[in-house]
């Protein structure tokens, strides 16, 4: 499946649940299909999402935090897994958009066709994992993960498809911040 495709399967599942994304064209690809104030676009600083996401969740027990990532952000930033597997966030859910791919800057190999993220997330301490290979598992796997306590990590496999024209998202970063912490 695209990764638009994914995302867009994740967005219908949701209702007023916190995302914070990764930067680069998983921002770019969710801004377009949905642009909703409960979205933290993270743009530039890869590998950090989940961390923000973290301390969100953290600070906010109440709410649901949902993080969409790519397999280049999480190698980046690896540690984060073991952070969230020790603090144990139970309203923490990580998808991870795995292309196997820095797709956003231009397809060179992650390490992902060999490493299996989602083992890494286990072994790390998250409560359940899971691992959807069409957009049907993916529908379902969200619906019931969202009902179970986290923290959770959903691998997600996309192919490296996307939209050439797509647009980049129009608002300054400070506007996305005041707009997500009026949201919060
Ligand atoms: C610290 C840092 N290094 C490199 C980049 C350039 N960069 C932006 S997105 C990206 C690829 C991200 O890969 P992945 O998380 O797999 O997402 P994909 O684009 O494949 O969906 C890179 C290398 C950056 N923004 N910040
Ligand atoms: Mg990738």
């Amino acid at each position: 499946m695209k990764r638009a495709e994914a995302i867009k399967t994740v967005l219908t599942v949701l209702s007023d649940e916190l995302v914070v994304h990764a930067n680069g064209l998983i921002c770019r690809e969710s801004f377009v299909i949905n642009d909703r104030p409960q979205n933290f676009y993270m743009i530039g600083s890869m590998g950090l999402a989940a961390s923000i996401g973290l301390g969100i969740a953290v600070s906010k027990p109440e709410r649901k935090i949902v993080v969409f990532d790519g397999d280049g952000n999480v190698l980046m930033n690896m540690g984060t897994l073991a952070q969230i597997g020790t603090l144990c966030p139970e309203n923490f859910y990580h998808f991870v958009f795995d292309n196997e791919v820095y797709g956003s800057t231009g397809n060179q190999p992650t390490l992902t066709n060999v490493i299996e993220l989602e083992k890494v997330a286990r072994a790390s301490g998250y409560i359940k994992t899971y691992r959807a290979i069409n957009s049907g598992e993916l529908r379902v796997i969200a619906e019931e993960c969202l009902k179970i306590k986290g923290p959770v990590f959903i691998l997600v496999k996309v192919n490296t498809e996307y939209d050439k024209k797509i647009e980049r998202v129009s608002h300054a970063p400070e506007e996305i911040k005041k707009r997500f912490m009026a949201v919060i």
